[in-house]
């Protein structure tokens, strides 16, 4: 199946955690192990933050976190490191706009890798679309403090500025989305929910990837 193809890649985006080793209270692996038990969709690889690992310890941490999707068949998606992505053979990379453009990574990692934008308005909207973008991550829909430098949340404003446009590429919200919120950012007009905390950081990350899903599905 090509998981670019946009029906299956909506479908793909529903449940879509992302970690890095700041981000977890226990080991990063297990927590992995928890969430895909918990039906999570789609992975994310993003190292970054307060100690965050770099160089060889980086690469082992991805190394080991793609073998366990891979045992799942759950996607797995690195976040900003292109160089990364290409040498483990990811399913592909997620980029913010202070990275390269769209249209030059997919230079880089060919046609039949994943590639998800942030975007913060129509513009950066229709340049990442321009540039072969298969997915828009949108947010921060919710104040959040995972991300140091995120800007001010600003709703599901975007997310619905874009379907009235007729714009019907993936998207994703994030940024403070839980299983009490979800809910909002899939009737905005997202196909998919992608979180950090509401999972990593829960008592059960079993549990809260499973009330999670319930939620999307349920929109
Ligand atoms: N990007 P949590 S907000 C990684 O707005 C990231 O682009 C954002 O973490 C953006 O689910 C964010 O814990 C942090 O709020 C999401």
């Amino acid at each position: 199946m090509n998981i670019r193809n946009s029906d299956s890649l909506k479908e793909t985006l529903k449940v879509y955690f992302i970690m890095g080793s700041p981000n977890c209270k226990e080991n990063p692996a297990r927590v992995l192990e928890e969430a895909i038990e918990g039906g999570i969709t789609l992975f994310q690889f993003r190292e970054k933050g307060i100690e965050a690992l770099t160089g060889d310890k980086k690469v082992e941490l991805a190394k080991e976190l793609q073998q366990i999707c891979r045992k799942h068949q759950i996607p797995f998606i690195v976040n900003d490191d292109i160089d990364l992505a290409i040498e483990l053979n990811a399913d592909g990379v997620h980029i913010g706009q202070e990275d390269e453009p769209a249209a030059e990574v997919r230079n880089k990692i060919g046609h039949e890798k994943v590639i998800g934008v942030s975007v913060h308005s129509y513009d950066e909207a229709m340049n990442a679309l321009e540039g072969g973008a298969d997915y828009f991550g949108i947010g921060p829909v919710f104040p959040t403090k995972t991300k140091a430098d995120a800007k001010p949340s600003n709703g599901t404003k975007l997310i619905e500025e874009l379907r009235d446009k007729g714009i019907s590429i993936p998207i994703v919200g994030i940024g403070g989305i839980t299983a009490e919120n979800a809910g909002s950012v899939i009737q905005a007009g997202a196909d998919g929910v992608s979180v950090i905390t509401a999972i990593s950081h829960a008592d059960s990350v079993t549990e809260a990837a499973k009330s999670l899903k319930r939620r999307v599905f349920e929109g």
